[in-house]
């Protein structure tokens, strides 16, 4: 898995405005009601990780869940941390 091309990587943030860059990162704090919610929440993002064998790193703080993404094989950014942000996106709108 190669390095994503700036414009790509460019269109995922224009996309998904929530996400910050960081580096060879991509990180977005997810609100949630309360710690139950958060931790809900956080089952949903670790079973899509499984899915996907990537694994967000993952911070909890009562109803905020940090997830920050970055594909360590490859020491940077790819489309498998940008498909795995796109669709945690949609478990937290759903
Ligand atoms: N997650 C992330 N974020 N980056 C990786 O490079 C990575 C991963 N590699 N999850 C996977 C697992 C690899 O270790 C396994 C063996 O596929």
């Amino acid at each position: 898995m190669s390095r994503l091309d700036a414009a790509s990587r460019d269109e995922f943030l224009a996309a998904h405005g929530d996400w910050k860059l960081d580096g060879e990162s991509i990180s977005r704090t997810f609100v949630l009601r309360d710690f139950k919610d958060s931790m809900a929440f956080v089952t949903q993002v670790a079973l899509a990780a499984e899915v996907a064998d990537h694994h967000p790193d993952i911070d909890i703080r009562w109803n905020k869940v940090t997830v920050v993404l970055s594909t360590h094989s490859a020491g940077a950014l790819t489309a498998k941390d940008t498909d795995l942000a796109a669709e945690f996106d949609s478990l937290y709108s759903r």
